[in-house]
């Protein structure tokens, strides 16, 4: 009883933040395929206890599969998702690769779960740091209407992948250790130069686009559109490198439709809205911090302060777990909608 799973680039760091959730969640899985690269093929992971061979992530093993979860790089699903579709799967895609394709819904459960319906076979999972920030942006924009957005954002190195973290750990000993090092991943394995994180704040994320806006930028900004559908919201971004392990944290400026006339009245519908943990009494010191929302699938919303120069403008600081919430929560949960909209075969 269940569906046959296929989760696509399961040896990664978010692919095995994918299995512990689909455990997590008992999720209906009559059988699970894990799959790869030819590298990882022949390798364990383990499920429930149990381990499953990873086989090699050909067109063939997309038969019968009913639900494939990728995220194994763009170029992976762009090669494999449409093999996967052709033999009947249903691909939630967490890469770049199909989020702004017209034909391809973007979709975070709690804002924009309706989208799931109008699926061609492909769902894409947004980008991390802009799934964090539209759960906070949703019910703002719902209750006042929304006009700017400015976002400063204090990224984990896990955003990079798992070997970002290895990068990291290893530099951070090496400086403490006193020892020589050479920068190799951050700030984007695929660009020329490459920057000590450790002890370090680097605002690049992702490669520089013609508009010197970076890539992650550019995604904060147009999928934050797209899943809202405001093409008319305004958007900036601005994207730094931490060196923070895990968890995504973000300076959101919003400036609403109307004014708001209490910040209560904020701070409640941020407790009552869906997917949000409000931390938020400077009193007792109390706000959002990456290391306490690790492992938690929630988003994390706190330092709510009104504008000293609008009244219609706002101040957040949203922190959440960018592997959960950001990726394998948010692509689970899109599995699950699947399910309750019976949009399975
Ligand atoms: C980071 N946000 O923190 C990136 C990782 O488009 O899914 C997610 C990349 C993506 O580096």
């Amino acid at each position: 009883n269940g569906f046959h799973v296929a989760v696509v680039g399961a040896t990664g760091a978010v692919g095995q933040q994918m299995l512990k959730t689909l455990e997590e969640r008992n999720f209906p899985i009559a059988k699970l395929s894990l799959l790869a690269s030819s590298r990882s093929a022949g390798k364990t992971a383990v499920y429930n206890g149990e381990e499953v061979i990873i086989q090699e992530a050909l067109p063939e093993a997309f038969e019968g599969v009913d639900i494939a979860l990728f995220s194994a790089g763009g170029s992976i699903s762009k090669a494999l998702a449409p093999e996967a579709v052709k033999r009947g799967a249903v691909v939630i895609d967490n890469t770049s690769a199909y989020r702004m394709d017209e034909n391809v819904p973007l979709v975070v459960p709690e804002v924009n779960e309706e989208d799931i319906r109008n699926h061609n076979g492909i769902i894409a999972n947004p980008n991390c740091s802009t799934i964090q920030m539209v759960v906070a942006l949703k019910p703002l924009h719902e209750k006042y209407g929304l006009n700017k957005v400015i976002v400063s954002t204090y990224q984990a190195v896990s955003g990079a992948g798992a070997k970002a973290i290895e990068e990291l750990k290893s530099q951070s000993q090496a400086i403490l250790d006193g020892k020589e090092f050479t920068p190799e991943i951050l700030p984007c394995a695929s660009d020329e130069k490459h920057y000590q994180i450790a002890f370090n704040a680097v605002p690049q994320i992702d490669k520089f686009q013609e508009n010197g806006y970076t890539f992650e930028e550019m995604k904060m900004i147009n999928e934050t559109k797209k899943i809202m559908h405001m093409p008319q919201l305004e958007v900036a971004a601005t994207c730094v490198r931490l060196p923070v392990e895990t968890g995504h944290s973000e300076s959101v400026y919003v400036e609403l439709g109307e004014n708001v006339s209490s910040l209560e009245e904020i701070k409640d519908l941020m407790t009552s809205s869906e997917g949000i943990t409000l931390q938020d009494d400077p009193q007792n010191q109390i706000y959002p911090m990456p290391a306490h929302c690790v492992g938690k699938n929630d988003v994390f919303v706190g330092r709510i302060r009104r504008d000293l120069d609008r009244n219609n403008a706002f101040h957040l600081w949203i922190v959440s777990d960018n592997l959960l919430k950001g990726a394998a929560w948010n692509s689970v949960q899109i599995a699950e909608s699947l399910i309750k909209l019976e949009l399975l075969n």
